[in-house]
């Protein structure tokens, strides 16, 4: 049995392995990407059993795809199809200034439709879990997104969604537009304070923010606001915590590692301060490691964020 099912695109992901433009740098390493399988591994790597939904291509980057997070425990829906698995390369430009390339356009998983969704996987899952990146791909993963949705609600399923704004994927005015739609069927909203604004307006507090957002209806709204900490508006109490301070190597993920942190903490019945408090520490574990979702945490290592020795034997 699934507890949480998510769906979007999961892309091959090239990692340069040295510091330079792409065109002078040697050395690469090859992964996947893709905010919600991002989550997925969070998640299970937590302990909360997730299902995955996407397309990928009928190639050796979609086998990748695959195999990773069917080696990760969580339960792959992928559909195969006849377009290429998308791709996305990370330049680190400078040594702290990293730089993301999308080659995705017409990719497996931007053809994700209404009919890749399985009859009964989301009815019988306690929270769905979708991205602003899945609208943004194409208007049948913009579909598949709102029937996924409609379905939870159905279904008396929680929604959660993260606005995860894609500047290279479609306008702000395109996306704020979705993201009011998406919005007013959720349950739980995660967003940056600028994401929250493209959804809202910009208001000079992010507290005036996250109550513009929850009266659109979600009960539960959380601003993810990196090194400044999160705050978040449950049942219209407010919480608020910081960072857990790292020393960052790679920010990419950490956002989706810290949604993964709140999510399995709600469904354990946890209270909104031992929420935040999980998703920081697994936000901050993303940070630590060169890549999207490599570094999420199992339960058995959250103390190694704050090691009293730094070998474990
Ligand atoms: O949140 C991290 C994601 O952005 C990354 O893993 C890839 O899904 C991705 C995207 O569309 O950027």
């Amino acid at each position: 049995r699934t507890d949480v099912v998510t769906l979007g695109e999961t892309m091959a992901l090239f990692k340069a392995g040295a510091a330079g433009p792409l065109a002078h740098v040697h050395g690469w390493s090859l992964g996947i990407g893709g905010a919600e399988s991002n989550v997925a591994v969070a998640l299970q790597r937590l302990g909360t059993p997730v299902t995955w939904i996407g397309r990928v291509g009928a190639d050796s980057l979609g086998d990748l795809v695959a195999r990773e997070l069917v080696a990760e425990g969580i339960d792959v829906r992928s559909v195969r199809d006849a377009a290429p698995t998308g791709l996305m390369v990370k330049e680190r430009r400078t040594a702290d200034a990293l730089k993301v390339w999308y080659y995705r356009a017409g990719s497996a998983g931007s053809r994700l439709a209404p009919e890749d969704l399985p009859a009964g996987v989301i009815e019988q899952s306690r929270l769905l879990h979708v991205t602003g990146i899945t609208p943004a791909l194409s208007p049948s993963a913009a579909a598949a997104a709102h029937d996924a949705i409609d379905r939870a609600r159905a279904a008396g399923v929680l929604v959660s969604f993260d606005l995860n704004y894609r500047a290279a994927l479609w306008s702000q005015e395109a996306a704020g537009e979705q993201y009011r739609q998406i919005i007013a069927k959720a349950d739980i909203v995660f967003a940056g304070d600028d994401e929250a604004a493209i959804a809202v307006g910009p208001a000079p507090d992010p507290w005036e923010l996250a109550r513009r957002i929850a009266a659109l209806g979600p009960s539960q709204v959380i601003l993810k606001r990196g090194a400044q900490g999160c705050l978040a508006l449950v049942d219209g109490a407010g919480h608020a915590r910081e960072a857990v301070p790292v020393k960052a190597v790679d920010t990419v993920g950490a956002g989706d590692a810290f949604v993964g942190g709140y999510l399995s903490e709600l469904l354990l019945g946890a209270d909104v301060d031992q929420r935040l408090l999980l998703a920081a520490q697994v936000g901050a574990f993303a940070c630590l490691v060169p890549g999207d979702w490599e570094g999420a945490p199992r339960r058995s290592e959250l103390h190694l964020l704050d090691p009293h020795d730094p070998v474990t034997r």
